[in-house]
């Protein structure tokens, strides 16, 4: 260690740098995470052994530093403006039409003349200003009123992302670089699972959350987020003429200077152009890695920028196209609660309609009664809603401070609202649960539902409103008298004429033919979903073996744990389930058993042997369960979440949150074309011709 010299050091300072930039901001790892931290490991080393040689843009100093008592103001030596915003085509063609006629008028630009623009996604996070001083990062500020900030310099250190030193060379002496501090949806999504995890609060929104970590006394606690910052303007430039004269190409400069840029950025000819660009990433906007409010569209050229100069406080040579707001307020008319197929209670508050995300939403599921509470919520009361890609409506938190007088808190069901029998909270569950059983009548026909359904026993021409008769005039009771229906009971029901009587009872015969997995997905055991009931089929190969299967042996099956291999023992115990099992055999319900060690040989010779498959998004060639059942076919497993054990996603159209983890685990992501290719060529090379 002691001789160790500064050039040797300084080489260790850049090497990590150029590591740090192609993690963080080319987000192109290029050396394995071992070798990052033994290089780490030696400058801390010697920082330690060297404390004098210790320098504010060394990468070491990115852990964050002692607590502050407050933040120091700053003043901004160009004031941030803000943006005006578009809310449809029409104000953004206005914008287009404004920017041409002024600089037609000073200019003697000619009107029709189009105008080339920058499109950028506009990331939902807070605004901040870098400056640097011959290269080095000197302040991080927030944006705070335009004209005055908070000075984040500590925390904004932290960020991987920052280069702490400028990359390449031929910057401005100062240089002042804008930009977004945002959380990418998937650290957001992990930080609140660990928070859950823990038993603490979880946040609301990414936007929120990357506000509050940026504004931390606490360094040491900022650099624990997933923040990320992306460039999108410069302030303060003490040689402008060292930077290019369009926008586009600033950004391309920072970028080459080690900042991040959106990789969605695109520059375009005239306006429509721009809507083109906004339809495109609106159908983009949830497979994104991270939220976007809007595009923003700016004047390429800085020449023309400068003549059309500003407007209170916002720039005339940009616009903020909006989204679809995620988040608006509405009122809960009522809270109803429903029960499911196995008896779960589940609140649902309904909605004074409201347009959020795209859609229009007059229901939110409220999950359970610890939901409520967590929430407080009143009868009444003003709620945000909150609708992110393709998730399910969530309120997120209650308007309290609109809260009327009096409003009632709603109270915990003491009886089930469909049979009114006893309802029951099991140890550690959150939600209740109704404890009738299949004596509800809910319960029931959410049973019969499953059953019918077409990953299960694929019967046609069952829906809700028939079952629900069925069960009504007392012709069914569970699922296996549905074998017991003939010509008479049927006609003359509601919504059955004779050709869709006979349609029923071909498909109730047809279904008769089933599989093991199929079958035993149709029980409806809880928690055994189409994959676990594929699981079990394929490790035992007959019923009677996984019925007397023991908690111990079933915990050896893939995807089962203690929680399911109980829900399996629980369900086989029950002589009522038994004895509709062997009502439905005896009815003519059967499938082939085989031999599990065969189906193993075979499979373990398949070309997709091993590797693991999510299926997210929507196709357009083919329904998932037709890929996902090709993929099975090649001996993949098909897995309903991604994990660092998913070796591919395939991902179509709006894939969501899926596609998000895909991308910051590292998961080989494949289209729906690109799927099928490599299905085909590896079923050409099962079955040579
Ligand atoms: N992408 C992007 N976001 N955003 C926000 N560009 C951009 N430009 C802004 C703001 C407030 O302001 C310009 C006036 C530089």
């Amino acid at each position: 260690m002691s001789d160790i010299t500064m050039a040797q050091l300084d080489a260790i300072k850049h090497q990590i740098r150029q590591y740090n930039h192609q993690y963080y901001v080319l987000d192109d790892p290029t050396v394995p995470d071992v070798q990052y931290d033994r290089l780490m490991q030696q400058l801390l080393a010697i920082e330690l052994a060297h404390p004098k040689w210790v320098t504010a843009d060394s990468p070491s100093q990115r852990v964050g530093d002692q607590p502050l008592d407050s933040f120091q103001q700053v003043q901004h030596a160009v004031p941030m403006l803000s943006l005006d915003n578009a809310f449809n085509g029409d104000d953004l063609k206005d914008f287009d039409r404004r920017v041409r006629e002024r600089l037609h008028k000073q200019l003697e630009r000619p009107l029709e003349q189009s105008i080339s623009y920058t499109c950028e996604p506009k990331l939902d996070g807070i605004a901040v200003s870098l400056t640097y001083e011959n290269g080095v990062l000197i302040t991080g500020a927030t944006r705070g009123d335009g004209s005055r900030g908070e000075d984040i310099t500590q925390n904004i250190r932290t960020l991987g992302s920052v280069p702490l030193t400028l990359l390449g060379a031929g910057w401005p002496g100062t240089l002042e670089v804008r930009g977004e501090v945002y959380m990418p949806s998937a650290g957001f999504n992990a930080l609140n699972a660990s928070l859950i995890n823990q038993g603490l609060k979880s946040y609301v929104n990414p936007r929120n959350t990357a506000a509050g970590s940026l504004r931390q006394l606490d360094s040491r606690i900022t650099a624990q987020r997933p923040l990320e910052l992306c460039a999108y303007s410069v302030g303060l430039v003490s040689e402008p003429e060292a930077l290019p004269s369009q926008h586009f190409n600033v950004l391309l400069q920072l970028q080459a200077w080690g900042f991040k840029i959106n990789a969605q950025m695109r520059r375009v000819e005239g306006i429509e152009a721009c809507l083109d660009y906004y339809t495109y990433l609106n159908q983009k906007r949830d497979s994104l890695a991270y939220e976007i409010d809007g595009i923003v569209f700016k004047v390429d050229e800085l020449a023309l920028q400068q003549h059309l100069g500003f407007v209170a406080r916002a720039p005339r040579w940009a616009i903020a196209h909006k989204f679809p707001a995620q988040e608006e307020m509405t009122r809960v008319l009522a809270v109803d609660f429903q029960v499911g197929r196995t008896g779960a209670v589940t609140p649902v508050a309904r909605l004074e309609p409201v347009f959020v995300g795209g859609v229009t939403v007059s229901n939110a599921t409220l999950h359970n009664m610890d939901e409520i509470q967590r929430l407080d919520l009143h009868l009444g009361d003003s709620v945000i809603i909150r609708r992110a890609g393709d998730v399910i409506p969530k309120i997120v938190r209650v308007a309290l401070q609109r809260r009327v007088a009096n409003a009632l808190p709603i109270p915990q069901p003491l009886s089930c609202p469909v049979c009114d029998g006893p309802v029951e909270r099991g140890e550690g569950e959150a939600a209740l649960r109704c404890a009738s059983g299949l004596s509800c009548g809910a319960q029931i026909i959410q049973a019969i539902k499953h059953f019918v359904g077409r990953k299960a026993m694929d019967i046609d021409g069952l829906g809700e409103k028939q079952v629900q008769a069925l069960v009504d005039a007392g012709k069914i009771s569970h699922v296996a008298d549905l074998y017991a229906l003939n010509h008479a009971m049927l006609e003359g029901m509601e919504r059955m004429g004779t050709k869709s009587v006979s349609n029923l009872l071909a498909a109730l015969e047809a279904s008769k033919d089933t599989s093991l997995a199929k079958f035993l997905y149709s029980l409806g055991i809880r928690e055994v979903g189409e994959a676990t009931a594929r699981s079990l089929a394929l490790h035992y190969g007959g019923l009677s073996d996984i019925a007397s299967a023991t908690l111990e042996q079933l915990q050896l099956v893939d995807d089962v744990g203690p929680i399911v291999a109980g829900r399996i023992v629980h369900f086989f115990a029950d002589p009522h389930n038994l004895e509709v099992i062997a009502q439905l055999q005896a009815t003519g319900v059967k499938w082939p058993e085989f031999d599990p060690q065969l189906v193993q040989e075979n499979t373990a010779k398949l070309p997709l042997t091993a590797k693991i498959f999510v299926v997210t998004g929507t196709l357009s060639s083919l329904t998932r369960d037709d890929l996902k059942a090709q993929l099975q076919v090649l001996g993949a497993k098909v897995a309903s979440s991604v994990s660092k054990k998913t070796d591919y996603l395939v991902a179509g159209e709006k894939a969501g949150s899926k596609l998000s983890k895909a991308n910051s685990l590292g998961v080989a992501v494949l289209d729906e074309t690109q799927a099928i290719a490599m299905i085909q060529s590896l079923a050409a090379q099962q079955d040579p011709p």
